[in-house]
C-alpha cells in the first residue's frame, strides 16, 4: 500500500471518451486535478492545491496506522519470524516496538535486533522480559551472535508496554505469539493500564481442535497449547483481564509453508527473505506451521480468520475450554489455508 500521489493532468480538450487510456495506470487513491487550461498562474495555482492534498493525505495515512506491539518467543520454533516478516512488510502498522519473552529473553532480544537491522528497520525498540528457567534448545541462537544490529538500548519490556499504553489510550494492539510472562506481568504492574490496550490478538490455546489436526485428516481433540501451558497463570490472568481479546488457537493456525511456497519465498532475494532463509536453515527442520503469522494477519485483515465470542477458562493445566458465560474472548475457530498464503507471500515476497 502506498500513500496516494496528486497528479495534475493537462487536458484543454478534455472530454469524458478519454478516461478510459487516459488516467489508467493511477492508482485509486491517487487525487486527480484536470488543468482543463492553459496559463502558467493557473497551473500554478493547480499545483498549490496539490500540494496541500497530498500533504493532508500522506499525514492522513500515517496517521491512520495502527500502533502495534509485538510480544514474541522468536529463537525456538521458526513461526515468530515469519510473523515479524509479516509485520515489518506492512504500511498499515506503525511498531512501536517488540517484547522478547521466555527463556533467554536477552538472545531472543539480539535475534530480534539483527533481524530488525538485517531489514532496515533499526528504529523498531527491542525490550527483553524477565528471563526465565527453560531447557528448550534456541534452535536460531547463533543468528543473534554477528550480523547487523538496531543501536537499541535494552529496556525493560513491561516497563515499555506499560508506558506505550498510557502515551496512546486505546490505540495500541498488542500482539503476543509467545507464552504470556510478560502480559502477565503487565497486569499485575498496573491492571487499568493494561485495560487500555485497544485490543489484544493471540495466538494461543485449543478450543475444538489439537495439534495434527488440518481439518481433512483424523479428529484430534483440544489439548493444551505451547504457549498456553508455559504461563497458565498469565493466560488465566489474560482471560480474565477485560481487555478486549481475539485469540487464534490452534483451530485456525496450522498452516503448512510446504517445499512450494518456500522455493518461491526463499528465491525472492529481497532482504526479508533472505533473513527467513537463514533462520530456516538454522532452524534444521523441513515444513513450518505458520502459527504466528495468523495473529498478525489477523490484525491487518480480520477476514483472514473470522472469530465467534466465546467464554473461554483457562484450566490449571492450560486447556483453553469453552463454556457457559458472558464471551471474554473473540475465537477464530475456522480459516481458509490458501486465503491466508496467497495474502501472506505477496505480502511478505514484495520487493
Ligand atoms: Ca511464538
Amino acid at each position: 500500500m502506498e500513500p496516494p500521489r496528486c497528479v495534475v493532468v493537462d487536458t484543454p480538450a478534455f472530454h469524458q471518451e478519454d478516461t478510459g487510456d487516459r488516467f489508467r495506470g493511477l492508482y485509486d487513491s491517487d487525487i486527480v486535478i484536470r488543468s482543463g487550461e492553459d496559463g502558467f498562474m493557473h497551473r500554478f495555482w493547480l499545483l498549490v492545491v496539490c500540494l496541500v492534498l497530498t500533504l493532508g493525505s500522506v499525514a492522513g495515512w500515517a496517521q491512520a496506522r495502527e500502533k502495534i506491539i509485538i510480544d514474541t518467543d522468536i529463537g525456538d520454533d521458526v513461526d515468530d519470524a515469519f510473523a515479524l516478516a509479516l509485520a515489518v512488510k506492512s504500511p498499515e502498522f506503525e511498531i512501536l516496538g517488540v517484547s522478547t519473552a521466555f527463556g533467554d529473553t536477552e538472545a531472543r532480544a539480539r535475534i530480534t535486533d539483527r533481524f530488525l537491522g538485517e531489514v532496515g528497520k533499526p528504529e523498531i525498540p527491542v525490550l527483553a522480559g524477565r528471563p526465565t528457567s527453560t531447557k528448550n534448545p534456541m534452535s536460531q541462537r547463533k543468528y543473534g551472535e554477528v550480523g547487523h544490529f538496531t543501536n537499541n538500548q535494552r529496556a525493560d519490556a513491561v516497563d515499555f508496554m506499560l508506558d506505550q499504553i498510557r502515551r496512546y489510550p486505546e490505540k495500541i494492539t498488542l500482539i503476543a505469539i509467545g507464552p504470556l510472562m510478560n502480559v502477565g506481568a503487565a497486569i499485575d504492574r498496573d491492571a487499568a493500564t493494561f485495560r487500555k490496550l485497544k485490543r489484544v490478538v493471540i495466538m494461543g490455546g485449543s478450543v475444538r481442535k489439537g495439534y495434527g489436526d488440518y481439518g481433512y485428516n483424523e479428529h484430534m481433540p483440544p489439548m493444551p497449547e505451547w504457549n498456553i501451558t508455559n504461563d497458565v497463570t498469565s493466560a488465566q490472568k489474560l482471560f480474565t483481564s477485560g481487555v478486549p481479546l481475539f485469540v487464534m488457537p490452534l483451530d485456525s493456525t496450522q498452516l503448512k509453508l510446504d517445499e512450494v511456497k518456500r522455493a518461491f519465498l526463499f528465491t525472492r532475494g529481497t532482504k526479508v527473505t533472505d533473513q527467513l532463509t537463514i533462520l530456516y536453515h538454522m532452524w534444521a527442520q523441513e515444513t513450518p506451521t505458520l502459527f504466528d503469522p495468523m495473529a498478525v494477519a489477523f490484525a491487518l485483515k480480520p477476514e483472514l480468520c473470522p472469530v465467534t465470542p466465546l467464554h473461554i477458562l483457562v484450566d490449571e493445566k492450560g486447556s483453553t475450554r469453552e463454556g457457559p458465560g458472558t464471551p471474554n474472548a473473540e475465537v477464530c475457530l475456522q480459516s481458509n489455508p490458501e486465503d491466508f498464503f496467497q495474502f501472506y507471500l505477496r505480502r511478505v515476497a514484495e520487493k
